[in-house]
């Protein structure tokens, strides 16, 4: 993996590293109604926020400091600001709640917040106890802003060491009980160095923009963490949407996109109505994408998806291929600076086609926030992710399902992902997820929830032809039992499918 000196402030490299290098004038970040600020002038704010967060809000090095708000530069300038002072960024959804908000805080003994102004009744409404909450943003750029007018653009950054915390991440995974995943300054600037300088290669003229929050670390590392690493620019948008988000490359020249297969599917159908001819990188984690949707996006874009798995545990994406490495329908090859195997129960690696545990180490991995999960999670040096993956004898890694998502049907070992490619494949179905349900006979039996593209019915007539078409595209013991329809399939805030919700049928 990369080498980084003992003292290193990965605001200062992401920052003034980048100013040292490539200049202070050219473009770093836009917001989506047609501001740009220049690689300068987000380090004077930025520097202008850490001077307010030392000097009027007391903070000193290692404070955590809770950041929340829809996805905006000056989001982005807190974060940075939040680093250069040596304090550490707890970062949130803008999507969660006040209890969720509450528990976090109370984990991360959070006594600070720099909050968007549109954020802020969550915020209030959940009642953290001896939390100081600072707005920015809002015509008058709120307290916050109007502190850091005040202020200096130049600042002495905190000589942080590599390994001071430098942000802790929530997830609450797909099943609830959130977890802090705590990183490290080397931490961030890892895995600019290893998954966005080998894999995605960006260049300084690149433009990027994706789906992904800043509070979810897909978005913090896709959309921040590396075009500045690169001296390259990035919209910071919330997102708005698949014809928002076409219409902003269409506008903005992005070329670099970072999202999920969700809206890579969703897009798809939108595509003839713009210019996506900026694009020449083209990201997606955060679920499987199915080697199906990975050639339509061929056919209509030209492009070549560069798929990957992350972890908000190992920072970002630790398994991906891009360019002529590219396999449609595997997650790909261990990113240089990292190892990955497929393990049995009793942690040995597993023969090449056998389904097993993925096991990953490298620069990056998991400390979580005071959790006994920890020890589920890293078991002799490596980091066990919940996924069920098979190694090829090319070394590729194919997904198969999450560790408990797989069902067992009279004795038959069955991954609901495959079922779900197999509808997918079916051109009235727009999005699929297969759960097992108990069943006193054969243990479980294999449920599809599918959502029907606009205008097909939800008809018996429907449900038999979507059992015939996958009795043609996968063995019989793997098609499923019952086929319920759903308007939209349950998700994380970031967008990650909820089977348990599924399961524990929840929705019907
Ligand atoms: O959780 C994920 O799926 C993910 C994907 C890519 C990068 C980072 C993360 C957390």
């Amino acid at each position: 993996g990369p080498r980084y000196p003992d003292r290193l402030n990965c605001g200062v490299e992401l920052l003034d590293a980048t100013v040292a290098r490539l200049g202070a004038d050219r473009p770093a970040v836009r917001d989506g109604e047609g501001g740009v600020w220049s690689y300068g002038e987000l380090n004077a704010r930025v520097n202008r926020i850490a001077h307010a967060l030392t000097e009027d809000l007391g903070v000193v090095p290692g404070n955590r400091i809770l950041l929340r708000g829809p996805t905006t530069p000056w989001l982005a300038a807190c974060w940075l600001a939040v680093m250069k002072a040596g304090a550490v960024a707890v970062t949130v959804l803008a999507a969660q709640r006040p209890h969720e908000l509450a528990t976090i805080c109370a984990l991360a003994r959070v006594r600070h917040a720099l909050c968007d102004t549109r954020s802020i009744d969550d915020l209030v409404a959940a009642g953290v106890p001896a939390l100081t909450i600072t707005p920015f943003g809002g015509g008058d750029g709120g307290d916050l802003l109007r502190l850091a007018a005040k202020k200096s653009i130049a600042y002495a950054p905190v000589e942080t060491s590599a390994d001071d915390v430098a942000l802790i991440a929530f997830t609450s995974g797909t099943t609830g009980r959130p977890k802090g995943c705590i990183h490290f300054h080397r931490d961030v600037l890892a895995v600019a160095d290893t998954f966005s300088a080998h894999v995605l290669r960006p260049r300084p003229d690149d433009v990027f923009a994706g789906s992904p929050p800043l509070g979810f670390t897909f978005g913090l590392g896709g959309l921040l963490v590396f075009p500045l690493r690169s001296g390259a620019q990035t919209l910071l948008a919330d997102w708005g949407g698949p014809r928002r988000l076409l219409a902003d490359i269409q506008r903005h020249r992005v070329s670099v996109l970072f999202t999920a297969p969700t809206a890579y599917r969703a897009m798809l159908g939108e595509l003839d109505a713009y210019d996506v001819s900026s694009l020449r990188r083209c990201v997606s984690a955060g679920e499987h994408l199915p080697a199906a949707l990975w050639h339509d996006w061929q056919r209509a874009t030209g492009l070549h998806v560069i798929n990957g798995i992350g972890a908000t545990e190992m920072l970002h994406i630790f398994i991906s291929a891009a360019d002529e490495a590219a396999r449609p329908g595997t997650t790909g090859l261990p990113v240089p600076g990292y190892e990955a195997r497929v393990i049995g129960a009793d942690g040995r690696p597993l023969p090449d086609g056998e389904p097993g545990l993925l096991a990953v180490r490298g620069p990056t991995g998991c400390r979580y926030l005071t959790d006994e999960r920890q020890r589920d999670y890293v078991r002799d040096g490596w980091n066990l992710t919940g996924d069920t993956y098979v190694r090829d004898e090319d070394g590729y890694f194919h997904y198969v399902a999450r560790a408990d998502d797989m069902i067992i049907s009279a004795g038959y070992n069955i991954a609901g992902p495959e079922v779900e490619e197999a509808l997918l494949r079916h051109p009235d179905v727009l999005e699929a997820a297969v759960v097992g349900r108990p069943d006193s006979r054969r243990g479980e039996v294999v449920v599809a929830h599918v959502v029907l593209r606009a205008g097909v019915p939800r008809t018996e007539e429907t449900v038999a032809e979507l059992r015939e078409f996958t009795k043609k595209e996968i063995v019989p013991y793997k098609c499923p039992r019952e086929i319920e329809f759903l308007d939209a399939l349950p998700r994380t805030p970031t967008g990650k499918l909820q089977r348990f919700r599924l399961r524990a049928g929840a929705l019907q």
